[in-house]
């Protein structure tokens, strides 16, 4: 072999200023054995850009105005710039293609995590964002101040239609607002969505006529997009309005085309992010779920989980922190994080969830503030006195959190709290 031949060094430059409207990206990263930092930087920058693994015989010259340039290297983070030119307006998928593609399969690198990319402004204007983002669902189920609550009916699949309208109103006369579909639940022969979608209908039109309060579902329309847009027309025509998808496994393109159709139906988006575990619990490789909830918001879901930090599945309490505040956000400014203005896009509702019961809310309430979503699931149902007395256990314990006041004391005369509390106390559920 004579001379070199690759060209990824010139997809590094240090003393590169990014542009105003340059996507930026984020990554940490490890070489492989026998490969320097700066080389596999380039690699980074070249194959998510413009580049190949070998000099070419023909080369354009307006490769030189498009190409990525990794800008910034701190030991195992670098920062990576992409001219605006790269990214097709409006098109999720292919800013993955680009930025969170062929780069993990490297044989340069070890490890590789995408942590953040900074969207610029002409980017962020090309997708629609949120139809209702917090003030809209806040109104649409009239909960002014305290967190939105729900829960999924469990076990996670085995009532029929029937017996799950069922668990639904007990949920929603505990004094809950929403009532959710387990991420694996969209239609069953026992449970037909269909079947469900009606009969929780006529539940909760009884529910709100006897409380006086607003009542909603977040029923799985997860599934092939031409059918998830059939759903969503179903739950709009019977009332509804929320329409659930679980995002990761239903792909940035379909959540795409469904941002568009909900938001004509004016139904707001509950992101469940069941299989988001695959590529952002290791924290040496794979994608954040800063990242992924930051996109979700871009494409425009209104509330997406965030995690509990207490709770049954992984997620820091920095980690739940540093995403609910990057949704709830007009502006980021997080040193460990990309800057990122908004713009006209819309906040997201943070959802906390998974293995949350009464005398645990107030811890999570303390992480997130009273602007999030609290799902308590196995927490009600697995109340000693059943469902409708542990929604109202958990509400109890919503209202003591938001006067201050101590679960065990404020137990004292809310019967339904004291029996959660007998049966979980602050029990961490691993
Ligand atoms: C919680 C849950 C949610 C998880 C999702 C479940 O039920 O319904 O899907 O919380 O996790 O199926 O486990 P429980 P995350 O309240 O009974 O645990 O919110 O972290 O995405
Ligand atoms: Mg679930």
């Amino acid at each position: 072999m004579t001379g070199k031949i690759d060209w990824y060094d010139e997809f590094v430059d240090f003393d590169y200023t990014p542009a105003k409207d340059d996507l930026i990206s984020l990554y940490y990263f490890e070489p492989a054995k026998g490969i320097s930092a700066r080389e596999a930087a380039g690699r980074i920058a070249s194959e998510s850009s413009a580049g190949t693994w070998t000099t070419l015989h023909r080369l354009p010259e307006r490769v030189e105005k498009i190409k990525a340039r990794a800008f910034e290297l701190d030991g195992s983070y670098v920062k990576v710039a992409y001219p605006i030119d790269l990214w097709e307006p409006g098109n999720a998928p292919q800013l993955l293609s680009g930025i969170a593609g062929n780069i993990f399969g490297m044989k340069a690198l070890r490890n590789l995590r995408l942590i953040d990319a900074s969207l610029p402004a002409g980017y962020i204007k090309s997708f629609k964002g949120p139809g209702h983002g917090v003030s809209g669902i806040r109104s649409l189920l009239k909960v002014e101040k305290r967190p939105v609550t729900g829960a999924v009916p469990k076990p996670k699949i085995g009532f029929s239609a029937a017996e799950h309208a069922e668990v639904a109103f007990e949920t929603w006369m505990g004094g809950f607002d929403l009532v959710k579909d387990d991420e694996n639940l969209t239609s069953t022969s026992f449970n037909r969505f269909e079947d469900r979608a009606e009969r929780m209908a006529k539940l909760r039109d009884r529910a709100e006529k006897e409380t006086g309060e607003q009542k909603d579902a977040l029923l799985n329309i997860t599934g092939e997009t031409k059918e998830m847009i059939r759903k969503a027309k179903l739950l709009h025509d019977s009332g509804w309005r929320f329409a659930m998808i679980d995002v990761v496994t239903c792909g940035t393109a379909a959540v795409q085309t469904l941002s568009e159709e909900c938001g004509d139906l004016g139904l707001a988006i509950h992101a469940h992010r069941a299989m988001h575990a695959a590529f952002d619990r290791n924290p040496k490789h794979g994608i954040s779920m800063y990242f992924l909830a930051k996109l979700m918001r871009l494409i425009g879901v209104d509330e997406i989980h965030v995690g509990t930090a207490v709770g049954k599945l992984v997620g820091s309490k920095k980690d739940v922190v540093q995403i609910a505040d990057m949704l709830r956000a007009s502006s980021v400014d997080d040193k460990n994080m990309l800057s990122q203005d908004w713009g006209k896009i819309k906040p997201v509702l943070p959802v906390s969830s998974g293995g949350l019961h009464p005398g645990l809310i107030p811890i999570v309430m303390d992480i997130l503030g009273n602007d999030c979503t609290l799902l308590v699931s196995g927490g009600i149902h697995g109340h000693p006195n059943g469902t409708r007395a542990g929604a109202k256990a958990a509400i109890q314990a919503i209202e003591a959190s938001m006067e201050g006041i101590d679960l065990k004391e404020y137990a004292r005369n809310h019967k339904e709290l004291k029996q959660a509390l007998d049966k979980w106390e602050y029990f961490k559920p691993k």
